[in-house]
């Protein structure tokens, strides 16, 4: 049996949409949120040494980082749609966008994340400072690195359906997080029509919605309205 260590909001929530597109048969241990530092309880450290969500189990074998474990349960309980072999000619759009995700796309979402937090939960005293610092950066950096990546996504979207080939893939699961995230957050992807597009074509698939229905509070999933 397949267990899923869930934490809330979080890039596990991918995890669940897989195992509910796969239909295969699986647990999961839900973790909250510490409500002020916004980290994962300690006890996750029990199941991996970094202590961070998504980790799997199944069997014998524990698996963390969502491109792995997205990797593994793809092609150990889907068919080639969603894994694509070394052979087929969707291989390396697959390959790359499993890496993109977490190697290019999300650390400026990050960064644009931790200088948002420095500018609203600073020591009063010198939140003007801090604020200063951290729309610096923004402009400096992290703004112009976004623009970059979601001009390069939405006009990729603009002549893919999905991101490797004509069919979703595991490469999808995996792109969902930042995108979703970042149209939720209004970060950048909200003036992307082609970026909106796609993550509202993805949530509105029944097994992503029975993975919202079964890994409680998410928030960066679809409004009341979707
Ligand atoms: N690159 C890793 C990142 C894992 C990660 O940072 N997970 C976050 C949730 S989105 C987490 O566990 N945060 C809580 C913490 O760091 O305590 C992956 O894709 O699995």
């Amino acid at each position: 049996m397949i267990t899923l260590h869930h934490l809330e909001h979080s890039r596990s929530q991918r995890v669940l949409w897989l195992l509910e597109e796969l239909e295969v048969d699986y647990e999961i241990y839900w973790y909250g949120r510490d409500p002020r530092t916004n980290l994962a309880p300690p006890e996750l450290r029990d199941v991996h040494p970094l202590g961070k969500s998504p980790v799997i189990t199944d069997g014998e074998l524990t698996l963390a980082e969502s491109a792995v474990i997205i990797e593994y349960l793809a092609r150990t309980y889907g068919d080639e749609t969603w894994a694509p072999a070394p052979d087929d000619p969707r291989y390396w759009d697959f390959s790359y966008w499993m890496h993109y995700a977490e190697g290019s796309l999300m650390p400026p979402l990050l960064l644009k994340l931790v200088f948002s937090k420095v500018r609203s939960d600073s020591p009063f005293l010198v939140r003007p400072i801090a604020g200063r610092i951290a729309s610096e950066v923004d402009k400096a950096f992290t703004d112009r690195q976004l623009e970059t990546h979601f001009s390069y996504l939405d006009d990729y979207l603009a002549g893919h359906e999905w991101f490797a080939g004509n069919a979703i893939s595991a490469a999808d699961i995996q792109m969902s997080f930042p995108l979703e995230a970042a149209v939720a957050r209004g970060t950048a992807g909200n003036r992307f029509p082609n970026v909106i597009d796609y993550v509202q074509r993805f949530q509105a698939r029944p097994a992503y919605r029975r993975a919202l229905e079964a890994g409680g509070e998410y928030e960066f999933g679809p409004g009341p309205k979707d």
